[in-house]
């Protein structure tokens, strides 16, 4: 008998243009486009086996060993009943495939990164998910129209199926059909960029992005501003420093927008404080390093919790892990190469 299964892995992406605020919650559709750098695949990722079988009695998936339940209407359900439409509609036209859309799956999700380390895994999770899900069925799908589905998991998602430089472009159907993830770059035009991803702390965040977001929609007037008068300009800019591989410029543009981010978090009600006084201070000693060199040599990036994320140029990562070190000295290195851990916790 036939075993029926497929492994994909997805990797973690990081935005320099942020996501933050839904125009349509069920579908998951954004106000506004972002950009992201997708993590190199051999550092931090999720891992995800799907197996269809018709012993099986009904879907269910273990996320790091433990299973979680599929809520009927959930985000987890939409992706898997949309990818059982995709395959059914392969099966339609190939009466001779095997009727896999009809099987319950059986799924599980692993990420390579400790669930401690703070780190978003709603990202890498669905995009893996997805992945795997396209390669049981044998789809003949693009990355980004696999996007569309990932992003009804969890918007971020939608970003992690391809590799390198990524835009979400919002769209303007009210369908979703054209909210999507595209390659702006692959990760070889511009190699040389690295991420050092500091571990303030791995405490769970306070304030879940899905709930925070809506509450910064109905509430914050500086969102509508940052809608309508910012991220257009600066998704075209970004763009153009990546395919110049201009870095002053795209560390300006993403510090900008982090900073941005933090600002629209703070004017929601009641406000929402996901930055502490570490990620201040490493928003201080960044600044300063570019000050005193007189060049900008490294870009701050924060999400929703205090952990930063460093870009810089390849020869620029040693000399600001080690000043790192110097000024948070219980640091300990973390996993990932490229990556350093700066924990306070100490
Ligand atoms: C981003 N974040 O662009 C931004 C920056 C957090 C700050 O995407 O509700 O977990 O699942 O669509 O994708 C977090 O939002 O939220 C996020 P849902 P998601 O990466």
């Amino acid at each position: 008998m036939s075993v029926y299964q497929a492994t994909v892995s997805a990797p973690v992406n990081i935005a320099c243009i942020k996501y933050w605020g839904k125009r349509d919650t069920k579908l998951i559709l954004p106000t506004n486009s972002s950009l992201s750098v997708t993590l190199d695949q051999d550092h931090l990722r999720s891992t995800t086996t799907s197996r269809a079988d018709p012993s099986f009695d009904k879907d269910r998936l273990w996320l790091n060993g433990k299973e979680e339940p599929i809520e009927p209407v959930g985000r987890l359900s939409t992706c898997i009943s949309e990818m059982k439409r995709l395959r059914a509609a392969v099966e339609a036209q190939n009466p001779s495939a095997p009727k896999l859309s009809t099987f319950p799956v059986h799924i599980a999700s692993r990420n390579n990164f400790p669930t401690a380390a703070g780190l978003a895994s709603s990202a890498s999770g669905f995009a893996a998910l997805v992945a795997s899900l396209a390669s049981l069925y044998d789809l003949p799908a693009t990355p980004s129209q696999l996007s569309l589905i990932a992003r009804q998991g969890s918007g971020s998602a939608c970003r992690s199926l391809f590799g390198g430089y990524v835009a979400w472009e919002m769209g303007t159907l009210p369908d979703g059909s054209d909210s999507l993830a595209v390659e702006i770059a692959p990760r070889e035009h511009w190699p040389d960029i690295h991420a050092l991803i500091c571990v303030v702390s791995d405490d769970k965040k306070g304030t879940s992005s899905t709930s925070g977001m809506q509450r910064t929609v109905e509430t914050s007037a500086l969102l509508q501003h940052r809608i309508a008068q910012v991220v257009p300009a600066r998704m075209d800019a970004i763009k153009d420093a990546i395919l110049r591989r201009d870095f002053p410029a795209f560390a300006r543009i993403t510090m900008q927008d982090s900073n941005q981010f933090h600002a629209v978090a703070l004017d929601t009600d009641p406000p929402i404080f996901y930055l502490n006084d570490v990620s201040r201070a490493i928003i201080a000693l960044i600044t300063e390093y570019n000050r005193a060199a007189g060049a900008i040599k490294a870009a701050y990036t924060y999400d929703a919790g205090p952990n930063a994320v460093i870009y810089a140029p390849k020869e620029n990562i040693k000399e600001i892990a080690e000043l790192l070190l110097r000024y948070f000295p219980q640091a300990e290195p973390f996993a990932d190469p490229f990556s350093l851990g700066v924990d306070n916790h100490g």
